[in-house]
């Protein structure tokens, strides 16, 4: 199993779809090897040469849209030395984009779209079969993504593929208080509709949750046998059954473990009340990340955010009187804003007493709503890929230039943390052990390499 080289990024996660497929697949009786470029920093000959290494029955490679241009290259380079080794193809950008895919990357041999824990298997018991959310480049069928209806079938993801030691760099932006960190996913789906994203494409619109015993039992061994101290929920809509996350809390609290928990994908912030946020903070929260998106009602009923700004207000103060601080994600240069509205987002988050403040720019995501529209309105993209990440304004919206997007969301920034209060915070988690030893490493390189690229370290696979 491959995670694609990411040049230029510093932050690294364990490819937590990657360990659940290679649970299944050491269940089945399979030997699995992980190889994370994106941790290790092999690419080209040397990662071609280090995947031969391993002789290979298939090669399995997780990718998000934005990894397309960096498989542009690596891809060949492992077809060639691999010669028929079958090459499949899962995660966001197969979900989201479909059987394009294969135009994209023509080197690959099979796509999976959605969860493919089942499909996988169904795919090794007949590769040669048509199976629902399986697309083979010989026989490009009209599939939709796949989703695991019973949560509980599931294995715990095969951490020791990927230990979570061997992640020091800081998961998302600066936000970790203690390291190692763990991703984990206890529920997937969400039943919003939100325009500009394509959660749905790859986890579905219905909540499923994974039985509370069995992430107990994941959290026992990332605590106890890996030595995990953060804890960070990635579900796309963790707070949504009130009772479910009370449960979670409850048992956070009774078995006080040394960790701290978080959701630094979001919640939403109309699912949260007092009796949840005092849990929270009980369990171990020490900041709610938000998805807040815009300062613009307008903008918000454009994109189906369900939320208005004056909920959006009342909610991150009733964060503030728990004791918890907040995070409040924004997207810059959604279709339909003008510079007024951007300016009214960037108003907002400085008006309203969050604590930390990220600002993405729109990203067209395939089988997204916006992105889909975008696509049809822009027929020419092939250049996209290239740019396909939300701090790069690969899309403004019409009547705004994108040095415009790229100013407006430096300026956010500045604005938001040129400021007294979020600045110390800023400096306090800069400078505190844990992310200061990220922020040199990654200042060494950039005065070694003049980019903030980690250096390429021997991968650190070794077969199971
Ligand atoms: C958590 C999360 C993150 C985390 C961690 C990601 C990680 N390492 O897994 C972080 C913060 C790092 C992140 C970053 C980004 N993210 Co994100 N993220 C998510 C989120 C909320 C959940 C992902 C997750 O853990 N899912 C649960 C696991 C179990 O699923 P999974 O990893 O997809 O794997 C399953 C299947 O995809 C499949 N599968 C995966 N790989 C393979 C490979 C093979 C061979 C097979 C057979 C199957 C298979 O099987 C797995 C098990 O069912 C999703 C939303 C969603 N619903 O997916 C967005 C999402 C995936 N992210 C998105 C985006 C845009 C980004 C960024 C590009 C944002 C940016 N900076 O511009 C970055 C890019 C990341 C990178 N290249 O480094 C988009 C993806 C769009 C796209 N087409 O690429 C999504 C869909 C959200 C959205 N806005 O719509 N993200
Ligand atoms: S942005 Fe969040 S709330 Fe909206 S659809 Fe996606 S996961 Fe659901």
């Amino acid at each position: 199993m491959l995670y694609p080289p990411r040049p230029g990024s510093t932050n690294t996660v364990p490819p937590v779809g990657l360990l659940s497929i290679g649970a299944v697949l050491e269940n089945l009786g399979h030997e699995v090897i992980l190889i994370d470029s994106a941790l290790s920093g092999l690419r080209g000959d040397a990662l071609a040469r280090h995947v031969r290494g391993f002789s290979p029955d298939m090669l399995l490679v997780s990718a998000f849209s934005s990894d397309v241009t960096v498989l542009t290259t690596e891809l060949p380079l492992l077809k060639e030395s691999l010669g028929n080794t079958p090459l499949l193809l899962g995660g966001p950008h197969a979900s989201c984009r479909g059987v394009k895919t294969l135009d994209d990357l023509p080197q690959v041999d099979t796509i999976f779209l959605g969860e493919a824990e089942e499909s996988i298997v169904e795919y090794l018991a007949d590769p040669s079969a048509r199976i629902p959310g399986v697309i083979r480049r010989i026989d490009p069928w009209d599939t939709s993504p796949r989703h695991v209806e019973d949560l509980s079938i599931l294995p715990i993801p095969a951490w020791h593929l990927a230990p979570p030691a061997n992640y020091t760099g800081l998961p998302n932006g600066v936000l970790c208080r203690k390291m190692p960190f763990a991703p984990i996913i206890t529920t997937r789906g969400c039943p919003y509709k939100c325009t500009f994203c394509a959660g749905f494409r790859i986890t579905g619109r219905r909540i499923r949750h994974r039985p509370l015993a069995m992430i107990w039992d994941e959290i026992d061994l990332l605590v106890n046998s890996f030595g995990v101290k953060e804890i960070h929920i990635e579900d796309d809509n963790f707070t949504f059954d009130a009772d479910y996350t009370a449960r979670f809390c409850e048992e956070a609290i009774r078995r006080q473990y040394p960790v701290f928990y978080s959701t630094p994908n979001g919640v939403r912030l109309d699912s949260l009340d007092e009796h949840i946020l005092k849990l929270m903070k009980k369990a171990g929260w020490y900041v709610i990340h938000c998805g807040i998106e815009s300062g613009s009602d307008r903008i918000l009923r454009s994109i189906k955010k369900n939320l208005s700004t004056s909920g959006i207000r009342e909610k991150i103060s009733l964060i503030n009187r728990v004791g918890l601080s907040t995070a409040g994600y924004f997207i810059l240069g959604l279709p339909g804003e003008t510079e007024d509205d951007m300016k009214k987002t960037i108003g907002f988050s400085l008006s309203s007493d969050l604590a930390w403040a990220h600002f993405a720019s729109f990203l067209p995501i395939p089988g997204s709503e916006a992105g889909d529209r975008w696509f049809r309105d822009h027929p020419d993209s092939e250049g996209i890929w290239k740019i396909f990440d939300n701090t790069r304004c690969p899309a403004p919206p019409d009547g705004v230039s994108r040095e415009t997007l790229i100013r407006l969301q430096r300026n956010a920034f500045l604005r938001f943390y040129l400021r007294p209060g979020p600045m110390f915070r800023l400096l306090r988690q800069i400078l505190n052990p844990v992310t200061l030893r990220y922020h040199l490493r990654r200042f060494g390189n950039y005065l070694h390499t003049g980019s903030s690229w980690r250096r390429v370290k021997p991968g650190i696979e070794t077969p199971v």
